[in-house]
């Protein structure tokens, strides 16, 4: 297998995995349709490619994985719908696509988000046990990265810093929450479907809280260097909320270099894993290099 290749060839896999999780046969059909308009609109897919990386990276079968792959992608594509409603950035443009309020209105928005978070769990619940983790043991992980002390205490934090001037230690505060838990948690929970020790669980985490800081500095850059073609969102938007970013506060310079010194250290996490972690190296340094 070619590491560099990992990502591309398990795409296939995710997205059938995906399309089976919510049926479009299922009742009541508007919701539904609304949760699989957001889900199945593509998407770079980081977070189960993360996963199934990571049950391979400590030497488990990656089919264990995938229901964890699963339930983190519903977790981020609800954050993203949620996101994008009018309370939060009134965002129109997600994945190529309307925003999914623009398309089925803020209520069923509202609804087909809760849908996914609640799916999420579900898919999660399904994980094989095994001698170190039960399937309880990974819906645990999953609250707690996606739950109060995660994803929304991340944006929360960002809500109350708009418009404000905080200094570099609170985007970092805000980004490891609101970016970073659900990157390092997709990591977690790939090795935990497959019964990691300890030690390679904690190798994996330092990885994933320097490769999440370093996909929100490359986001950052993205938002002002890229296009809405290529990133298939707005542009920009960053600086019209008034929001503090990497760029923002280190100058676009350094914010790069700052892309490249956290993009080093979570690979250098991972050098005790040995040559099962090249997979999970690739992708650090493709996301390092991406322009989308
Ligand atoms: C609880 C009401 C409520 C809302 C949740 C937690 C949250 C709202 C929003 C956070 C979502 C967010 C925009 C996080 C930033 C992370 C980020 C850069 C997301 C973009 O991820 P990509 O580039 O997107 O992986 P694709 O579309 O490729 O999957």
């Amino acid at each position: 297998m070619n590491p560099k290749t990992f990502w591309k060839s398990r795409l296939p896999l995710v997205e059938k995995a995906l399309d089976r999780l919510i049926s479009p046969q299922a009742n009541p059909p508007l919701i539904h349709r609304a949760m699989r308009y957001s889900l199945l609109a593509g998407g770079k897919r980081l977070r189960p490619i993360l996963c199934l990386a990571a049950a391979r990276a400590v030497g488990g079968k990656e089919s264990y994985a995938l229901p964890s792959a699963c339930a983190v992608e519903c977790i981020h594509t609800y954050s993203l719908i949620h996101d994008d409603l009018p309370c939060m950035d009134d965002d129109h443009f997600r994945r190529g696509r309307p925003t999914n309020h623009r398309v089925y209105g803020e209520a069923v928005a509202v609804l087909a988000g809760d849908g996914l978070l609640t799916q999420a769990f579900a898919s999660v619940a399904r994980t094989k046990p095994n001698r170190r983790y039960s399937p309880a043991d990974l819906v645990t992980e999953l609250a707690h990265a996606s739950g109060s002390l995660g994803l929304i205490a991340g944006q929360v934090l960002d809500l109350d810093s708009e418009k404000k001037r905080i200094p570099l230690k609170r985007l970092v505060e805000i980004h490891r929450a609101k970016t970073g838990a659900l990157i390092t948690t997709s990591l977690r929970l790939g090795a935990m479907s497959v019964g990691a020790p300890p030690e390679k669980l904690r190798h994996l985490t330092r990885f994933g809280q320097s490769l999440g800081l370093a996909f929100q500095v490359i986001d950052d850059i993205l938002d002002i260097t890229s296009t809405k073609a290529k990133l298939g969102k707005s542009i920009g938007k960053d600086q019209s909320a008034g929001k503090a970013t990497y760029p923002k506060l280190l100058g676009l310079a350094g914010a790069k270099k700052e892309a490249g010194r956290l993009t080093a250290s979570a690979r250098a996490s991972l050098r005790p894993l040995g040559s099962a972690a090249a997979p999970l190296l690739a992708i650090a340094d493709t996301l390092l290099g991406r322009d989308h």
